[in-house]
């Protein structure tokens, strides 16, 4: 039995709260695995039907020739992964692959280009993107790299209702994971997101061999943000040969099951009411696995068979899922 008087004298962990401390983020993380857990499950159940997961489908309209050298990115320009770089998609092209991704069960879509920033020759492609897919009655996303506050307000003009951003990391372990921007370039744009009305979605990177402490700082920085994401994406690792930290992962091994799993639950406790998004990396996870980081607070996923880049599950697999654990797939969520 857990005696850890610390638990049952806790405040309740199922308010959002924007004064979190790095120690107090990591202290959650050493919490006895089962109490973590249930705690998890409990808040889960405060905000959200624990029985409804949301589908998000990816497309990457701008493959590969990226000018960041983000260390597990098969997109990057700076390593030889072996990728095909393709240049931006046409908008009919875009429009057609999100009916399909609708026909199969999505309710976002979700737009990523391989770029360091938005050019402004760009956006006017861009907003026929976003309007023809948001007409589909499909909640639209983008991750385009860094925006001025000014793109960010085009954006969200034409349509878009999330802007995804991640903050990968903890700010300690972000130069070991790229250095042609920094933390606060990343924050940056986060904030004109915010500022331009679009939801934000941000979240990171689990397995880069970063340590405890920087998963605790990544979730630290989200639980700290001036607003919870209302997407936190929690991808494990997918190593990618060619890239530093796929070669890296390859010898030292891969994140610990059980410590990705305090990852989903501490992320469900300290944004408590954001979808946090089982997102990269589910193609390596069993049906527990994934069953677990359900019960620990996910409540969102990526579905079809590719992400950007990388394989994902199939269609037929993620039914299968869904049908052994009772779970349902979640509508989209109404927005002016
Ligand atoms: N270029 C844009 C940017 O970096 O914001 C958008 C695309 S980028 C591929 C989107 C996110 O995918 C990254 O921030 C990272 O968190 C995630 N990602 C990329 N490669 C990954 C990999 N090999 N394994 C897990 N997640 C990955
Ligand atoms: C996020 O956090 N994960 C997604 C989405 N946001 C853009 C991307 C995962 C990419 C995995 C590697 C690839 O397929 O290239
Ligand atoms: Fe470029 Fe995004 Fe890949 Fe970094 S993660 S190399 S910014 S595509």
């Amino acid at each position: 039995m857990a005696d850890d008087a610390s638990i049952r004298t806790a405040p309740d962990l199922s308010q959002p709260r924007h004064d979190w401390t790095l120690d107090q983020v990591e202290a959650l993380f050493a919490r006895p695995f089962m109490e973590l857990v249930f705690e998890a499950a409990r808040v889960h159940r405060v905000w959200f039907d624990p029985s409804e997961v949301q589908k998000s489908q990816l497309l990457s309209i701008k493959t590969g020739g990226c000018a960041e050298n983000c260390g597990y990115c098969s997109q990057s320009a700076s390593f030889d992964t072996g990728l095909k770089a393709e240049k931006l998609m046409d908008a009919t092209a875009v429009i057609a692959e999100a009916m399909a991704a609708k026909a199969g069960g999505a309710s976002r879509f979700c737009m990523g280009a391989a770029w360091r920033e938005l050019k402004d020759r760009d956006t006017p492609k861009l907003a026929a993107m976003i309007s023809g897919v948001k007409a589909l009655g499909l909640e639209t996303c983008a991750t385009l790299g860094m925006l001025t506050a000014d793109q960010a307000r085009q954006l969200k003009e034409a349509g878009l209702d999330y802007y995804n951003h991640n903050l990968d990391t903890g700010p300690e372990y972000y130069a070991e994971v790229v250095t042609t921007r920094t933390y606060q370039d990343r924050l940056e744009t986060l904030q004109h997101v915010r500022d331009s009305g679009m939801s934000t979605c941000c979240g990171g990177i689990v397995g880069m061999g970063e340590a405890r402490r920087d998963r605790a700082g990544l979730l630290h920085a989200l639980a700290t943000l001036p607003e919870h994401p209302d997407s936190l994406p929690v991808n494990a690792l997918v190593p990618v040969t060619g890239t530093p930290l796929g070669e890296r992962v390859k010898k030292d091994g891969e994140i610990d099951p059980i410590e990705f799993v305090r990852t989903v639950a501490v992320a469900r406790l300290v944004c408590p009411r954001a979808m946090v998004r089982l997102s990269a990396g589910r193609e390596g996870m069993s049906p527990e696995m994934q069953a677990l980081c359900f019960l620990a607070g996910a409540n969102s996923i990526f579905v079809g068979g590719r992400l950007l880049t990388t394989p994902n599950p199939e269609e037929d697999a993620d039914a299968a899922l869904f049908a052994q654990l009772d779970l349902r797939a979640m509508e989209p969520i109404a927005r002016a």
